[in-house]
């Protein structure tokens, strides 16, 4: 019977599991190549962590890889339910708290090869990490959508290691209690975008005003319906960071200044940039916390043993 070593947490409500040992071998090459492999071989155990029995829609999963780049304190691959992430920023948080409590790493700077490339995370001594994302881009403002009984739609394509749509002028309230119609409606969003020439954004974003009023406040919410149907409880570490890119694109926001992303769940992450020539380099700053240690038990007798997924 096969096992795999679990350790999971959540970063801003949003969790992630980690598989820290027992996972296939992905050859040596580059996180990227690692990814081609894990996906053509070994897509079954992406299923097996990520769905129901063991886990749900919401989980996002991830595999500890060598990292071929030997600067880098570790490779990272991330998945969901459906498919796989290119960057994940929450996890990325998630990632450092778990290597943190591996008592892999201490504070300090700490490169992490991801499939879309090298990101810098600093762990910093209050416990909470920062992540120098990959360069960040809009590809296209102002794109409309028709949607049936709803009307006009119109939002940005943009780039923050996942491909986003973001809406900021609409009547939704982003509010826990709307996820039903907030999903329904951005799932439509998704596939008008898709149908208008851009199959890549496979993330939708919503903005609203901010509802924290703790001391520092918050610039905005969002609600933010990942690939797989679910929705992030965090503010999306990729999303922030293409809505930074967005903000940095209108003059709205200043190397440096910080943007107070909070998410539908009422969680904070703290976002800056730096210019770089035609793109930003976001950095983004959240706190994760370790919840549980596992292992995973693959029973061939299972008939649930590689999870129930849709395809
Ligand atoms: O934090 O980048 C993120 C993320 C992507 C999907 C879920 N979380």
């Amino acid at each position: 019977m096969k096992e795999l070593h679990v350790i999971d947490s959540h970063t801003g409500g949003e969790p992630t599991r980690i598989v820290v040992s027992g996972g296939p071998y992905l050859g040596g090459g580059t996180v990227a190549e690692k990814l081609a492999v894990f996906r053509s071989a070994h897509d079954r155990f992406r299923s097996a962590v990520v769905n129901e029995p063991r886990g749900s829609d919401v989980l996002v999963g991830a595999i500890l890889v060598e990292p071929s780049d030997r600067s880098c304190a570790a490779g990272v691959i991330f998945f969901n339910n459906v498919g796989y992430l290119g960057m994940c920023g929450h996890g990325t948080i998630g990632l450092i708290a778990t290597l943190q409590y591996m008592v892999k790493i201490r504070p300090g700077e700490h490169r992490i090869e991801t499939p879309v490339g090298i990101v810098t995370a600093t762990l910093h001594e209050d416990g909470s990490a920062s992540v120098k994302n990959v360069p960040s881009y809009r590809k296209k403002k102002g794109v409309t959508i028709e949607l049936r009984g709803i009307g006009a739609v119109t939002g940005d394509v943009a780039w923050g290691g996942n491909w986003f749509f973001l809406v900021e002028n609409h009547s939704w309230a982003i509010e826990l209690g709307n996820v039903d119609q907030l999903t329904e409606v951005t799932w439509r969003i998704r596939q008008a975008v898709n149908a208008q020439g851009y199959p890549e954004v496979d993330h939708i974003e919503l903005f609203g005003p901010p509802k924290v009023k703790r001391a520092k406040g918050a610039d905005s919410r969002n609600f933010v319906l990942c690939p797989g149907k679910a929705y992030d409880r965090s503010p999306c570490g990729t999303g922030t960071s293409a809505k930074l890119a967005c903000l940095y694109d209108d003059g709205k926001l200043r190397p440096g200044q910080v943007w107070r992303q909070e998410s539908i769940t009422g969680s904070v992450f703290e976002g800056t940039v730096e210019a770089s020539g035609g793109h930003i380099i976001p950095t983004i700053r959240g706190r994760a916390y370790v919840n549980a240690e596992a292992k995973l038990i693959f029973d061939p007798a299972d008939p649930c043993c590689w999870g129930i997924s849709a395809s």
